[in-house]
């Protein structure tokens, strides 16, 4: 797009450039966010899907990291309408604020590192395939929070999630679940996971090495609307994967709510993405588009 808000000001893209030294770049010393923005054509305007939830995150993985953002929450969430506003966006987009250690130089102490932050906004379609992906548990696990808190989405991190993908791909999959230190299921590469047994939703717990999804939050919140269906939160076997009626990734790229169907070569269900799915994927489309009037407080008009 146009314009890139970086450290208060809008500048064109092609100057959001950062120096060959720069701490982040070495060593992954930054924390992001992953936002949507939705266009509505019934209200026709451009609405930012849960920005200060993403926000209180991002501000959080700062803290955890010991890394200083320059700006409030308030100021953030500004500044993204802002962004928007410029880039003329009238169409879904993919907002990426980042936070690194813009310092050029090799010392690992980052105590009084200077920091920078940029906003980028993305047009974006389907991450994944939105019919249904074929997934692979792969050998690689998932660091485990004793090792890096997970909870914290901090650039350096990604390299365990980019392993994991590459493992999946070259093996002919779409995309990888990792499973955690105690050989529980922790999630995909970029994405929360659930799977469905007889009506009933369960996803791994928050304290097992899983990056806390807001798209994961708002599926156990507004699950409750489907006909009282019920979520538990519940450590996940593989064998659990493999014997579930239905299998869906959540994630704010990750074609929102995504079925998969096939994992490690076993048929999920009868092979197509199960119904529970789709309702879920359906109502939470209609949540990110302003047509569920109980939910608008999570959305945030750009116009
Ligand atoms: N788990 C991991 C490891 C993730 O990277 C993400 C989001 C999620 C779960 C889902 O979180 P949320 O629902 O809050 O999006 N991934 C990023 C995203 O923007 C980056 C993916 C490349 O979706």
């Amino acid at each position: 797009m146009k314009y890139v808000w970086m450290d208060g000001k809008l500048i064109p893209e092609k100057e959001a450039v950062i120096p060959i030294l720069t701490h982040a770049l070495h060593y992954g010393t930054s924390v992001f966010e992953g936002i949507r923005a939705y266009w509505s054509s019934d209200s026709n305007n451009l609405y930012i899907f849960r920005a200060r939830d993403h926000y209180i995150r991002f501000r959080n993985s700062a803290k955890i990291m010991g890394i200083r953002i320059n700006y409030s929450i308030d100021e953030l969430i500004k500044a993204t309408v802002e962004l928007l506003k410029a880039n003329e966006v009238h169409e879904n987009v993919y907002i990426r604020p980042i936070t690194f250690v813009s310092a050029s130089t090799v010392n690992l102490d980052i105590r009084n590192l200077e920091t920078s932050t940029a906003i980028i906004a993305i047009p974006f379609g389907h991450y994944l395939e939105p019919k249904g992906v074929r997934a692979k548990v792969v050998s690689w696990l998932r660091v485990h929070n004793s090792m890096f808190p997970m909870k914290a989405k901090v650039g350096g991190i990604y390299v365990n999630s980019v392993i994991a993908l590459l493992d999946a791909k070259v093996s002919g999959f779409d995309e990888a679940i990792l499973l955690n230190r105690d050989g529980y299921v922790a999630e995909g590469s970029g994405e929360n996971i659930f799977i469905v047994k007889d009506g009933v939703l369960y996803t791994p717990p928050t304290y097992d090495s899983i990056l806390e999804g807001i798209t994961r939050d708002t599926v156990i919140t507004i699950a409750r609307d489907l006909g009282g269906l019920t979520v538990i939160e519940k450590r996940i076997t593989r064998e659990e994967l493999y014997t579930a009626d239905e299998v869906f990734f959540t994630g704010g790229t990750a074609a929102e709510v995504t079925p998969v169907v096939n994992i490690d070569g076993r048929v999920i269900g009868n092979g197509e993405p199960g119904p529970v799915t789709l309702k879920v994927r359906s109502y939470y489309m209609d949540v990110v588009h302003g047509k569920v009037s109980k939910y608008m407080n999570w959305l945030m008009p750009v116009y």
